[in-house]
């Protein structure tokens, strides 16, 4: 089992992409369908830490027509859906209808918990990490359980990430995505389309591993639909 747990690491990192951990769903739990129609006995999580998938998937946006609908999403489910191929799993992708808990799998494949904005805290990457898809097999993949990570939210006491918005989306309330729209759409909403959310860019955390500005600007222009 180690031995296909190590070729799936090379062949996501040939990508840019990396392996998040993954666990066995419980007996008395009905897990999205495998490969052949029968429940996944388990799943293994695929995503990114900062930046690292950008290049590659440039290289291969470049060979694209222009006009392509979520060019990310697309390259995404090619890459994963090769590596799925050849270890017999099913790939699934976060963007998939009705959306899978890819959160609530990430917490449990990696201990991690949300932080004020939503987005998964990590230890290391900060709110600089994603999910880009994740692996469904019939068989159970043994691999080491998820200790709880060190939640560094818990002990940030000024919590500036709700504290930056223009407009106090984020909140004990939750998200208010169209007041976050409405600014990220507006006359004043340039230096969100330009380098990103100004609250997540206000976390301490994980900076080394922070999106560049023109790559925070597409996620914005995706989100935004701009
Ligand atoms: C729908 C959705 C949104 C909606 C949320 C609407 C709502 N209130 O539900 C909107 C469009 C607002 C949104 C925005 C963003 N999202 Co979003 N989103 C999703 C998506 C596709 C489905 C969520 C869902 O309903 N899942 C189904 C339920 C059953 O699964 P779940 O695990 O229980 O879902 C958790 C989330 O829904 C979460 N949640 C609820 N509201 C919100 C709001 C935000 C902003 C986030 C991050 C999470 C979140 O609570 C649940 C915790 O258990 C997920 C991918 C996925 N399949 O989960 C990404 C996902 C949650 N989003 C993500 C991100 C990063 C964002 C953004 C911060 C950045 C971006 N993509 O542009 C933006 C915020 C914009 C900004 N200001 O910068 C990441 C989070 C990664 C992480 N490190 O944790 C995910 C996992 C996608 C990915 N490819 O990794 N998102
Ligand atoms: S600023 Fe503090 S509370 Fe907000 S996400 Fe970062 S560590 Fe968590
Ligand atoms: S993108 Fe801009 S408007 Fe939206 S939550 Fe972040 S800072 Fe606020």
């Amino acid at each position: 089992m180690r031995g296909m747990i190590e070729e799936i690491t090379a062949a996501l990192g040939a990508n840019g992409l990396i392996l998040r951990g993954g666990f066995v769903f419980s007996d008395d739990e009905e897990g999205p369908h495998g490969l052949s129609g029968a429940p996944a006995r388990s799943v293994l999580l695929v995503g990114q830490a900062g930046a690292a998938p950008w290049p590659h998937f440039l290289r291969w946006r470049e060979k694209q027509p222009r006009q392509i609908a979520n060019p990310l999403d697309n390259w995404s489910r090619q890459v994963i859906g090769a590596v799925a191929g050849a270890f017999g799993a099913r790939a699934v992708s976060p963007s998939d209808r009705p959306y899978l808990p890819f959160q609530q799998w990430a917490m449990r494949a990696e201990g991690l918990k949300p932080s004020p904005l939503g987005i998964l805290m990590h230890p290391q990457y900060g709110l600089w990490h994603a999910y880009r898809g994740a692996l469904l097999f019939e068989e159970e993949i043994a691999l080491p359980e998820a200790g709880e990570a060190i939640h560094l939210c818990d002990a940030c006491v000024d919590k500036p990430c709700l504290k930056s918005c223009p407009v106090g989306a984020y909140s004990g309330q939750g998200f208010a995505y169209q007041a976050c729209l409405a600014h990220v759409r507006g006359a004043n909403g340039e230096p969100c389309r330009d380098g990103g959310c100004l609250d997540r860019n206000a976390c301490p955390y994980g900076t080394e591993y922070r999106y560049p500005p023109e790559i925070q600007a597409f996620h914005m222009a995706a989100f935004a639909d701009l």
